[in-house]
């Protein structure tokens, strides 16, 4: 008999939504919407509908496995535990804790996925890695300009008279803001899109902005200009809610609009016509992750920052800097489960620099690595890099429910439950402030466990066993403490699905600041402690023709690599069902240059790598762009990653992998 239950999306997404799922003779056989979550009222996407086939593929890992020879042989799970719990214990022993590198990502957004932090320090603190591939850069730059990353509550739009999507392909990765929009549209709000790509979100605008990929920054300082030149600017914000205000003005005047007009390539016109725009308050801006996967990516978000700020847009309803809302995470007592202060010794790579680090560390060498919740054989930078890094380390453990591109890699492999068939609860940090229950709805195949359930049997033998004595209920409850006041427990949650945390809807609304100087800070003094000169600055990308002529002499076109319409990363691709093949998108100057057609096989490379797919024109794209959707397998064509720089942006906390020059040339079939 077929029941339906209320469960969550896990998957990594800006809309953590509400989920129906029905079960039959123990199978999840229907993924669909759950029309009483507040804010994703029962639209789910594809992503979400695809999780039946994804939980009950016949390709699921079902044992643990072991490489033996160089071929995968099925193993007990208590042999498999035995020996990565020795391999632990010797290199600990002979090399000290560090020699062990925790590579992951966020793949599920389940609170209990952090245990593997719990793990890694009560074993005594390993290599981890800071910074994020996704949304770093941008996060550190607001934690410069207002000492933290704060967005209004999802309906504040609906007070805007103008928002301005500044780089979210909102259709296709924010579906539920998309319909917001398409609301406040309707209610007379003006929409405006910035963006290389004219995406389906563009087609909703007003009007839609092509720039040039990572020169948004500029657009920003040549809008302040013009804001300035006109009278717009908010003078009492200015002068009673911030510091620093006398150097960006100094920034500005070394500046003219016709450098800004040549670099970013938006016509002086557009630049006026945006200031006074922002002068039409309230303006909503809401921030895109891509801009800031530039060297210059911090920067560009604090300039944005900055427009948001002279304008008076920010703490009024309708307004904002939305880029991303840490005051979900927050809500959390984290650090009740992960325990970091059981840790003794610590060493840190970034997240962009793990493959560098890996084949670069000395005292000690880093040994052995266990992957959880990522995949970065597709999804890191510089693949050829990552390959040659992962392909070095002595041991390596990979946990994940599919043969992905990092498992093939593995010397152990670990099979793991997918959605439904553990209990947990998922909040969101990027868009609303939910959190959402997701019960265990069915038992998972073969001999797949939880991740909780294999760091509990490690810990049993390396003996921290007593740490891990808890259960699901009991660590779940952990990580509620502080809002059991506000009545948000795990037996509510069971009960009523999801509950709102309290996370402030209109943030900064007192122009009290966490900064150290508590007002908004255009120079930052955090940046100026940690070493940086804290003044905002006129940086360029890094692979330019004006940052490296000699370079896009050879490789003139600017590469993106955005989020794939039908897949989460790369969580669906060999689900997808046809034949799978690489999409080179590829603007219309380019194929008029190259003589392209729709269909042609062609051949992307740069001094990283190199990657061969089929062009399919991008109409009205900005000139000189090609895009290669992220997330791809080996097996079906390779990931664009083969081509992206591993460096750090600016401000060390973010990927550049948009920074990327390539050629492109027509291969004969
Ligand atoms: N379908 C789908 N949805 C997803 C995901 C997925 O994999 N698939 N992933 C989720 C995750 S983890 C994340 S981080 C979010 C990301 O959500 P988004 O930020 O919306 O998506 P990205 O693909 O990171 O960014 C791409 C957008 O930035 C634009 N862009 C790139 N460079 C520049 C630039 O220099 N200037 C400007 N103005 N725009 C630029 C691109 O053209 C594109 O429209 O999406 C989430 N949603
Ligand atoms: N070129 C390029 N590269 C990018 C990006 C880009 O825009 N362009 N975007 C970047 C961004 S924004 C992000 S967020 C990252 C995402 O990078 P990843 O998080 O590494 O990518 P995914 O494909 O979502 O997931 C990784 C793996 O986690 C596994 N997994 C899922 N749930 C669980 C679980 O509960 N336990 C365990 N152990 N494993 C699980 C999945 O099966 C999957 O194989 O990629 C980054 N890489
Ligand atoms: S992937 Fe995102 S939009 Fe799709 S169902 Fe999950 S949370 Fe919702
Ligand atoms: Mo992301």
């Amino acid at each position: 008999m077929a029941k339906v239950f209320h469960a969550a999306c896990p998957l990594n997404c800006w809309d953590s939504c509400g989920f129906k799922v029905t079960v039959e003779d123990g199978k999840v056989v229907k993924v669909e919407g759950d029309a009483e979550h507040p804010i994703t009222k029962g639209k789910i996407c594809g992503r979400g509908r695809m999780l039946e086939k994804r939980v009950n593929s016949g390709e699921r890992l079902l044992y643990p496995l072991k490489k033996v020879a160089g071929e995968f042989e099925r193993i007990s799970w208590q042999q498999a535990l035995d020996e990565i719990a020795e391999k632990l214990k010797a290199y600990k022993k002979k090399y000290g804790s560090t020699s062990v590198l925790h590579s992951h990502d966020y793949a599920n957004g389940g609170l209990l996925t952090n245990l593997d932090a719990r793990f890694f320090n009560n074993y005594g603190g390993v290599t981890e890695l800071t910074g994020s591939l996704c949304w770093g850069s941008g996060i550190q730059a607001q934690n410069w300009d207002f000492g933290d990353a704060y967005s209004h509550a999802p309906g504040d739009i609906m007070n805007s008279k103008c928002i301005v999507i500044w780089g979210r392909n909102v259709a296709r990765t924010n579906m539920h803001l998309f319909a917001e929009l398409q609301k406040a549209k309707k209610a007379g709000a003006t929409l405006y899109v910035i963006d290389p790509i004219f995406n389906a979100t563009a087609k909703l605008a007003n009007q839609y902005i092509s720039i040039k990929p990572g020169f948004d920054g500029l657009l920003a300082a040549g809008i302040m200009k013009e804001m300035l030149r006109m009278g717009l600017e908010n003078k009492e914000f200015i002068e009673h809610h911030s510091i620093g205000f006398d150097d960006l003005k100094r920034l500005l005047k070394s500046v003219s609009l016709e450098y800004i007009q040549t670099v970013s390539e938006v016509p002086i016109k557009t630049i006026t016509m945006l200031a006074e725009v922002y002068a039409k308050r309230p303006v909503a801006t809401l921030f895109g992750l891509g801009m800031q996967r530039y060297a210059n990516g911090g920067n560009t978000v604090r300039l944005i920052d900055a427009l948001v700020a002279i304008s008076g847009n920010i703490g009024l309803p309708g307004g904002g800097a939305n880029y991303a809302n840490k005051h979900v995470g927050q809500s959390f007592d984290i650090e009740a489960i992960t325990m970091s202060h059981r840790k003794t010794e610590i060493r840190t790579f970034s997240m962009m620099k793990q493959a560098e680090g890996i084949l670069t560390a000395v005292e000690p060498e880093v040994k052995m690595a266990i992957v959880t919740c990522g995949n970065p054989l597709t999804q890191l930078p510089d693949t050829n890099k990552a390959r040659e890094a992962f392909a070095s380390l002595e041991t390596l453990v990979v946990i994940d429910q599919y043969m992905t591109d990092t498992a093939e890699m593995a010397d152990y492999v670990l099979p793991v439950t997918a959605a439904f068939e553990t209990e947990d609860i998922y909040y969101s940090s990027m868009y609303h402030h939910y959190v959402n229950h997701g019960p265990k709805l069915v038992d998972p195949p073969g001999e797949a466990r939880t991740d909780e359930w294999i760091w509990t049997e490690l810990a049993n033998r390396l003996g921290f066993g007593e740490e891990f004595a808890y259960t699901r209920e009991d660590y779940i409850k952990m990580g509620l403490a502080s809002l059991v006041e506000q009545g948000i427990t795990l037996d509510v949650l069971r009960e009523k699905k999801f509950a709102e945390l309290p996370v402030n809807p209109i943030p900064w609304s007192d122009w009290n600041f966490k900064t150290p100087s508590g007002k908004y800070e255009f120079t930052s003094q955090t940046a100026k402690n940690a070493g940086f000169s804290g003044e905002l600055t006129l940086s360029l990308p890094t692979e330019s023709k004006w940052t490296n002529p000699a370079l896009a002499e050879k490789y003139p076109y600017s590469l993106l690599s955005i989020h794939p319409l039908r897949s989460n990363h790369s969580q669906f691709h060999h689900l997808l069902g046809g034949t799978p093949e690489v999409k080179v998108e590829v603007a219309e100057d380019i194929v008029k240059e190259k003589e392209l057609e729709e269909g042609d096989l062609v051949l992307v490379w740069n001094e990283r790598g190199k990657i061969e797919g089929k062009v399919s024109i991008l109409k009205l794209a900005h000139p000189g762009t090609i895009n290669i959707d992220e997330g791809n397998w080996q097996k079906f064509g390779g990931s664009v990653n083969l081509l992206t720089p591993d460096s750090e942006s600016d401000n060390r906390q973010g990927s550049t992998l948009y920074d990327c020059l390539v050629n492109i040339k027509k291969l004969s079939v």
